[in-house]
Protein backbone atom coordinates (compact mmCIF):
# COMPACT_ATOMS: atom_id res chain seq x y z
CA UNK A 1 0.00 0.00 0.00
CA UNK A 2 1.19 3.17 -0.70
CA UNK A 3 -0.21 6.69 0.36
CA UNK A 4 0.42 10.42 -0.18
CA UNK A 5 1.03 12.69 2.80
CA UNK A 6 -1.84 14.57 4.20
CA UNK A 7 -1.92 18.17 3.15
CA UNK A 8 -1.22 20.50 6.09
CA UNK A 9 -4.55 22.43 7.43
CA UNK A 10 -6.27 25.73 6.79
CA UNK A 11 -4.85 28.34 9.62
CA UNK A 12 -7.03 31.08 11.25
CA UNK A 13 -5.30 34.13 12.13
CA UNK A 14 -5.54 37.79 12.28
CA UNK A 15 -3.03 40.72 11.72
CA UNK A 16 -2.19 41.60 14.62
CA UNK A 17 0.07 45.09 14.39
CA UNK A 18 0.46 48.13 16.36
CA UNK A 19 -1.24 50.90 14.51
CA UNK A 20 -3.34 48.27 12.50
CA UNK A 21 -6.61 48.45 14.38
CA UNK A 22 -8.35 45.92 12.23
CA UNK A 23 -5.28 43.60 11.04
CA UNK A 24 -7.85 41.30 8.98
CA UNK A 25 -7.42 37.52 8.26
CA UNK A 26 -4.09 36.42 7.80
CA UNK A 27 -4.01 32.46 8.33
CA UNK A 28 -1.75 30.89 5.48
CA UNK A 29 -2.83 27.67 3.65
CA UNK A 30 -1.59 24.33 4.75
CA UNK A 31 1.36 22.73 2.80
CA UNK A 32 0.54 20.08 0.10
CA UNK A 33 1.42 16.36 1.42
CA UNK A 34 4.32 14.93 0.02
CA UNK A 35 3.82 12.02 -3.06
CA UNK A 36 5.35 8.47 -3.18
CA UNK A 37 7.34 8.17 -6.28
CA UNK A 38 8.77 4.65 -7.53
CA UNK A 39 12.75 5.56 -8.56
CA UNK A 40 14.82 3.00 -10.64
CA UNK A 41 18.38 3.06 -9.26
CA UNK A 42 21.79 1.25 -10.54
CA UNK A 43 22.25 0.61 -7.10
CA UNK A 44 20.23 -2.03 -6.29
CA UNK A 45 19.39 -5.42 -7.58
CA UNK A 46 16.32 -6.91 -5.87
CA UNK A 47 13.22 -5.38 -3.85
CA UNK A 48 14.94 -6.36 -0.86
CA UNK A 49 13.39 -4.66 2.15
CA UNK A 50 10.12 -4.32 0.04
CA UNK A 51 9.60 -8.13 0.64
CA UNK A 52 8.93 -7.24 4.30
CA UNK A 53 7.88 -3.72 4.34
CA UNK A 54 4.40 -3.18 2.90
CA UNK A 55 3.44 0.50 3.36
CA UNK A 56 4.99 3.29 2.27
CA UNK A 57 3.61 7.11 3.30
CA UNK A 58 4.82 9.87 2.44
CA UNK A 59 5.09 12.98 5.14
CA UNK A 60 2.32 15.24 6.18
CA UNK A 61 2.54 18.73 4.66
CA UNK A 62 2.76 21.31 7.98
CA UNK A 63 0.14 23.31 8.54
CA UNK A 64 -0.16 27.14 7.42
CA UNK A 65 0.71 29.94 9.62
CA UNK A 66 0.20 33.55 10.44
CA UNK A 67 1.00 36.40 8.05
CA UNK A 68 -0.25 34.25 5.29
CA UNK A 69 2.91 31.58 5.48
CA UNK A 70 2.05 28.90 3.20
CA UNK A 71 2.96 25.52 5.23
CA UNK A 72 5.90 23.37 4.56
CA UNK A 73 5.18 21.16 1.91
CA UNK A 74 5.61 17.41 3.04
CA UNK A 75 8.87 15.31 2.04
CA UNK A 76 8.46 13.62 -0.66
CA UNK A 77 8.71 9.34 -0.33
CA UNK A 78 11.08 7.77 -2.97
CA UNK A 79 11.23 3.78 -3.01
CA UNK A 80 14.64 3.12 -4.97
CA UNK A 81 13.90 0.00 -6.95
CA UNK A 82 16.40 -1.40 -9.26
CA UNK A 83 16.46 -0.85 -13.02
CA UNK A 84 13.67 -2.87 -14.66
CA UNK A 85 11.02 -2.90 -12.64
CA UNK A 86 7.80 -2.92 -13.46
CA UNK A 87 4.82 -1.31 -11.95
CA UNK A 88 1.45 -1.75 -11.41
CA UNK A 89 -1.97 -0.57 -9.71
CA UNK A 90 -4.33 -3.32 -8.22
CA UNK A 91 -7.68 -1.89 -9.65
CA UNK A 92 -10.64 -1.94 -7.36
CA UNK A 93 -11.51 -5.50 -9.44
CA UNK A 94 -7.90 -6.77 -8.10
CA UNK A 95 -7.02 -6.63 -11.88
CA UNK A 96 -3.36 -4.94 -12.51
CA UNK A 97 -2.82 -2.24 -14.53
CA UNK A 98 0.56 -1.29 -16.10
CA UNK A 99 1.70 1.81 -14.81
CA UNK A 100 5.78 1.92 -15.86
CA UNK A 101 8.39 0.38 -17.18
CA UNK A 102 11.27 1.87 -15.52
CA UNK A 103 14.49 0.60 -17.69
CA UNK A 104 16.63 3.60 -17.32
CA UNK A 105 18.17 5.14 -13.82
CA UNK A 106 16.85 7.87 -12.27
CA UNK A 107 13.52 7.35 -14.02
CA UNK A 108 10.47 6.89 -11.81
CA UNK A 109 6.60 7.80 -11.59
CA UNK A 110 4.26 8.91 -9.30
CA UNK A 111 2.10 6.40 -7.39
CA UNK A 112 0.51 8.38 -4.86
CA UNK A 113 -0.10 11.98 -4.90
CA UNK A 114 -0.07 13.72 -1.64
CA UNK A 115 -3.46 15.50 -0.67
CA UNK A 116 -4.00 19.30 -0.69
CA UNK A 117 -3.51 21.44 1.57
CA UNK A 118 -6.74 23.41 3.27
CA UNK A 119 -7.02 26.91 2.79
CA UNK A 120 -6.16 29.35 5.13
CA UNK A 121 -9.10 31.85 6.64
CA UNK A 122 -7.34 34.71 4.54
CA UNK A 123 -8.62 33.15 1.79
CA UNK A 124 -12.10 33.30 3.07
CA UNK A 125 -12.72 36.95 3.74
CA UNK A 126 -15.19 38.21 1.39
CA UNK A 127 -17.50 41.62 1.21
CA UNK A 128 -20.05 40.28 3.95
CA UNK A 129 -17.87 38.65 5.98
CA UNK A 130 -14.19 40.64 6.62
CA UNK A 131 -12.94 38.53 9.63
CA UNK A 132 -14.02 34.38 8.73
CA UNK A 133 -12.70 32.38 12.00
CA UNK A 134 -13.26 29.29 9.13
CA UNK A 135 -10.18 27.38 7.68
CA UNK A 136 -10.00 24.28 5.54
CA UNK A 137 -8.65 20.83 6.79
CA UNK A 138 -5.78 19.32 4.73
CA UNK A 139 -6.79 16.74 2.35
CA UNK A 140 -5.91 13.41 2.83
CA UNK A 141 -3.28 11.62 -0.02
CA UNK A 142 -4.35 9.27 -2.65
CA UNK A 143 -4.08 5.73 -1.80
CA UNK A 144 -3.25 2.74 -3.86
CA UNK A 145 -2.10 -0.69 -3.77
CA UNK A 146 0.71 -1.74 -6.42
CA UNK A 147 2.41 -4.23 -7.56
CA UNK A 148 6.47 -4.33 -8.38
CA UNK A 149 7.67 -7.10 -10.86
CA UNK A 150 11.73 -6.93 -11.53
CA UNK A 151 12.60 -8.15 -14.90
CA UNK A 152 16.22 -7.08 -14.69
CA UNK A 153 17.63 -5.07 -17.38
CA UNK A 154 20.97 -6.14 -18.40
CA UNK A 155 23.62 -5.86 -21.50
CA UNK A 156 25.13 -9.53 -20.90
CA UNK A 157 23.33 -12.09 -18.82
CA UNK A 158 25.67 -15.06 -17.34
CA UNK A 159 23.77 -18.38 -17.48
CA UNK A 160 25.54 -21.61 -16.85
CA UNK A 161 25.59 -24.65 -14.69
CA UNK A 162 26.26 -24.18 -10.35
CA UNK A 163 29.90 -24.21 -9.88
CA UNK A 164 30.65 -23.52 -14.02
CA UNK A 165 32.33 -20.35 -12.93
CA UNK A 166 29.73 -17.55 -12.88
CA UNK A 167 30.45 -15.07 -10.00
CA UNK A 168 34.48 -16.12 -10.21
CA UNK A 169 33.95 -14.65 -14.45
CA UNK A 170 31.44 -11.57 -13.04
CA UNK A 171 34.41 -10.13 -10.21
CA UNK A 172 36.96 -10.62 -13.08
CA UNK A 173 35.12 -8.35 -15.60
CA UNK A 174 33.52 -5.97 -12.96
CA UNK A 175 33.71 -4.29 -9.81
CA UNK A 176 30.83 -6.94 -8.75
CA UNK A 177 32.28 -9.05 -5.46
CA UNK A 178 29.98 -12.01 -5.22
CA UNK A 179 30.57 -14.88 -3.03
CA UNK A 180 32.27 -17.84 -4.99
CA UNK A 181 32.58 -21.29 -3.58
CA UNK A 182 33.27 -24.91 -4.65
CA UNK A 183 29.91 -25.77 -3.67
CA UNK A 184 26.84 -25.52 -6.12
CA UNK A 185 24.12 -22.82 -6.10
CA UNK A 186 26.85 -20.31 -3.99
CA UNK A 187 24.51 -18.01 -5.87
CA UNK A 188 21.11 -17.81 -5.11
CA UNK A 189 19.51 -14.74 -6.40
CA UNK A 190 21.14 -12.83 -9.48
CA UNK A 191 23.91 -10.57 -9.26
CA UNK A 192 24.58 -7.25 -11.01
CA UNK A 193 28.09 -6.01 -12.40
CA UNK A 194 29.16 -3.24 -13.88
CA UNK A 195 31.74 -3.28 -16.94
CA UNK A 196 32.79 0.32 -17.70
CA UNK A 197 34.27 1.26 -21.22
CA UNK A 198 35.23 4.37 -23.03
CA UNK A 199 31.48 4.30 -24.89
CA UNK A 200 29.18 3.18 -22.15
CA UNK A 201 28.82 1.06 -19.19
CA UNK A 202 27.91 -2.29 -19.77
CA UNK A 203 25.66 -4.13 -17.04
CA UNK A 204 26.21 -8.24 -16.89
CA UNK A 205 24.15 -10.24 -14.43
CA UNK A 206 24.67 -13.95 -13.41
CA UNK A 207 21.73 -15.43 -12.51
CA UNK A 208 21.94 -18.92 -10.05
CA UNK A 209 23.03 -22.07 -11.63
CA UNK A 210 20.86 -24.24 -13.91
CA UNK A 211 20.79 -27.67 -14.15
CA UNK A 212 19.36 -30.76 -16.35
CA UNK A 213 15.34 -30.18 -15.50
CA UNK A 214 14.92 -26.78 -14.21
CA UNK A 215 12.36 -26.62 -15.79
CA UNK A 216 10.14 -28.93 -13.49
CA UNK A 217 11.55 -27.33 -10.51
CA UNK A 218 14.98 -28.71 -10.06
CA UNK A 219 17.94 -27.56 -8.40
CA UNK A 220 16.64 -23.90 -7.92
CA UNK A 221 14.25 -23.88 -10.85
CA UNK A 222 14.22 -21.42 -13.96
CA UNK A 223 12.09 -19.09 -12.29
CA UNK A 224 15.46 -16.70 -12.65
CA UNK A 225 15.50 -16.91 -16.73
CA UNK A 226 12.88 -13.63 -16.34
CA UNK A 227 15.72 -11.95 -15.79
CA UNK A 228 17.76 -13.11 -19.06
CA UNK A 229 13.99 -11.75 -21.12
CA UNK A 230 15.57 -8.21 -21.77
CA UNK A 231 19.17 -9.53 -21.84
CA UNK A 232 20.37 -8.37 -25.07
CA UNK A 233 23.13 -11.11 -24.83
CA UNK A 234 23.47 -14.47 -23.28
CA UNK A 235 26.65 -16.23 -21.93
CA UNK A 236 26.79 -19.86 -21.55
CA UNK A 237 29.30 -20.53 -18.97
CA UNK A 238 30.88 -24.19 -19.24
CA UNK A 239 33.01 -26.20 -16.68
CA UNK A 240 36.07 -27.07 -18.58
CA UNK A 241 36.23 -29.76 -16.04
CA UNK A 242 33.16 -31.26 -16.13
CA UNK A 243 33.43 -34.81 -17.59
CA UNK A 244 30.46 -34.27 -20.21
CA UNK A 245 30.83 -30.45 -21.20
CA UNK A 246 29.16 -30.96 -24.71
CA UNK A 247 25.86 -32.42 -22.37
CA UNK A 248 26.39 -29.69 -20.27
CA UNK A 249 25.89 -27.33 -23.25
CA UNK A 250 22.96 -29.19 -24.80
CA UNK A 251 21.32 -28.99 -21.22
CA UNK A 252 21.90 -25.43 -21.29
CA UNK A 253 20.26 -24.64 -24.87
CA UNK A 254 17.58 -27.05 -23.76
CA UNK A 255 16.23 -24.78 -20.58
CA UNK A 256 16.70 -22.27 -22.22
CA UNK A 257 14.87 -23.32 -25.16
CA UNK A 258 11.91 -24.30 -22.76
CA UNK A 259 11.77 -20.41 -21.46
CA UNK A 260 9.26 -18.55 -23.49
CA UNK A 261 11.21 -16.16 -26.14
CA UNK A 262 14.91 -16.91 -25.02
CA UNK A 263 15.41 -18.99 -27.84
CA UNK A 264 16.40 -16.01 -30.22
CA UNK A 265 18.62 -14.08 -28.13
CA UNK A 266 22.44 -13.52 -29.83
CA UNK A 267 24.85 -15.98 -27.72
CA UNK A 268 28.57 -16.40 -26.47
CA UNK A 269 30.09 -19.47 -25.20
CA UNK A 270 32.35 -19.78 -22.93
CA UNK A 271 34.37 -22.77 -21.81
CA UNK A 272 36.15 -21.86 -18.44
CA UNK A 273 38.80 -23.16 -16.26
CA UNK A 274 41.72 -23.33 -18.71
CA UNK A 275 44.05 -22.96 -16.15
CA UNK A 276 43.50 -26.66 -15.15
CA UNK A 277 46.44 -29.09 -16.72
CA UNK A 278 43.28 -31.92 -17.04
CA UNK A 279 41.15 -29.54 -18.69
CA UNK A 280 43.95 -28.24 -20.85
CA UNK A 281 44.48 -31.98 -22.49
CA UNK A 282 41.04 -32.44 -22.77
CA UNK A 283 40.76 -29.21 -25.19
CA UNK A 284 41.91 -30.63 -28.38
CA UNK A 285 39.09 -32.78 -28.31
CA UNK A 286 36.42 -30.68 -26.81
CA UNK A 287 37.51 -28.39 -29.35
CA UNK A 288 37.13 -30.50 -32.13
CA UNK A 289 33.73 -31.47 -30.99
CA UNK A 290 32.39 -27.83 -30.27
CA UNK A 291 33.44 -26.30 -33.28
CA UNK A 292 31.19 -27.61 -35.36
CA UNK A 293 27.90 -27.14 -33.84
CA UNK A 294 28.82 -23.40 -32.40
CA UNK A 295 30.15 -22.51 -35.73
CA UNK A 296 27.03 -23.56 -37.72
CA UNK A 297 24.56 -21.93 -35.58
CA UNK A 298 26.76 -18.78 -35.69
CA UNK A 299 27.84 -18.67 -31.87
CA UNK A 300 31.31 -17.60 -31.27
CA UNK A 301 32.98 -19.75 -28.47
CA UNK A 302 36.10 -18.91 -26.23
CA UNK A 303 38.34 -21.06 -23.99
CA UNK A 304 39.42 -18.73 -20.70
CA UNK A 305 40.14 -19.41 -17.08
CA UNK A 306 38.14 -16.52 -15.21
CA UNK A 307 40.62 -17.65 -12.42
CA UNK A 308 43.55 -16.67 -13.84
CA UNK A 309 42.02 -14.12 -16.18
CA UNK A 310 43.54 -15.62 -19.82
CA UNK A 311 41.24 -15.21 -22.94
CA UNK A 312 39.15 -13.09 -20.42
CA UNK A 313 40.00 -9.16 -22.38
CA UNK A 314 38.53 -11.56 -25.76
CA UNK A 315 35.90 -12.71 -24.52
CA UNK A 316 34.47 -9.61 -23.08
CA UNK A 317 35.24 -7.59 -26.11
CA UNK A 318 33.53 -9.77 -28.68
CA UNK A 319 30.49 -9.55 -25.74
CA UNK A 320 30.28 -5.86 -25.70
CA UNK A 321 30.60 -5.54 -29.20
CA UNK A 322 27.66 -8.52 -29.46
CA UNK A 323 25.85 -6.64 -27.08
CA UNK A 324 25.97 -3.47 -28.72
CA UNK A 325 24.89 -4.85 -32.44
CA UNK A 326 22.08 -6.08 -30.01
CA UNK A 327 20.64 -2.89 -28.93
CA UNK A 328 21.27 -1.30 -32.26
CA UNK A 329 18.36 -4.00 -33.33
CA UNK A 330 16.31 -3.70 -31.06
CA UNK A 331 16.76 -0.04 -30.87
CA UNK A 332 14.49 0.67 -33.99
CA UNK A 333 11.48 -1.39 -32.16
CA UNK A 334 11.64 -0.08 -28.87
CA UNK A 335 11.60 3.90 -29.68
CA UNK A 336 8.48 3.43 -30.51
CA UNK A 337 7.08 1.98 -27.23
CA UNK A 338 5.57 4.10 -25.03
CA UNK A 339 7.39 3.35 -21.73
CA UNK A 340 5.84 5.44 -18.81
CA UNK A 341 1.65 5.53 -17.80
CA UNK A 342 0.53 8.60 -16.27
CA UNK A 343 -1.90 6.91 -13.46
CA UNK A 344 -5.29 8.27 -13.11
CA UNK A 345 -6.24 10.64 -10.33
CA UNK A 346 -7.69 8.84 -7.61
CA UNK A 347 -10.06 10.32 -4.59
N1 LIG B 1 40.74 -23.64 -11.49
C1 LIG B 1 39.72 -22.80 -11.69
N2 LIG B 1 38.73 -22.76 -10.81
C2 LIG B 1 37.71 -21.90 -11.04
C3 LIG B 1 37.68 -21.03 -12.16
N3 LIG B 1 36.57 -20.31 -12.11
C4 LIG B 1 35.91 -20.69 -11.00
N4 LIG B 1 36.61 -21.65 -10.35
C5 LIG B 1 36.24 -22.33 -9.09
O1 LIG B 1 35.03 -23.01 -9.27
C6 LIG B 1 34.23 -22.93 -8.09
C7 LIG B 1 32.89 -22.31 -8.40
O2 LIG B 1 33.08 -20.97 -8.76
P1 LIG B 1 31.92 -19.90 -8.70
O3 LIG B 1 32.44 -18.68 -9.36
O4 LIG B 1 31.39 -19.79 -7.32
O5 LIG B 1 30.87 -20.63 -9.61
P2 LIG B 1 29.35 -20.26 -9.90
O6 LIG B 1 29.06 -20.67 -11.28
O7 LIG B 1 29.10 -18.84 -9.55
O8 LIG B 1 28.62 -21.23 -8.89
P3 LIG B 1 27.15 -21.11 -8.26
O9 LIG B 1 26.96 -19.70 -7.79
O10 LIG B 1 27.18 -22.07 -7.10
O11 LIG B 1 26.20 -21.52 -9.31
C8 LIG B 1 35.04 -22.13 -7.09
O12 LIG B 1 35.74 -23.02 -6.25
C9 LIG B 1 35.99 -21.34 -7.97
O13 LIG B 1 37.18 -21.02 -7.29
C10 LIG B 1 38.79 -21.11 -13.08
O14 LIG B 1 38.88 -20.41 -14.09
N5 LIG B 1 39.77 -22.02 -12.78
MG1 LIG C 1 27.84 -17.96 -8.26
Amino acid sequence: MVRGGYGGDGCVSFRREKYVPFGGPDGGDGGVGGDVVVMASPNMVDLGLMRRKKEFVARNGRGGSGWRKRGKKGEDLAISVPIGTMVFTKADAGEEIPLADLSAPGQKVLVAKGGRGGLGNARFATAENQAPEIASKGASGEERDIVLEVKLITDICIVGHPNSGKSTLLSAISRAKPEIADYPFTTRQPILGVLPDDRRDFIVAEIPGLVDGAHLGKGLGNEFLRHAERTKLLLYLLDGSSPTVLDDLSTLEKEIDLYKDLAHKPKIVAVNKLDLPEVRARLPEVKQRLAPILSGLGVPVFYISAASGQAVLELVRKAMEMADQASQDEGIISQTQIKVFRPKPRK
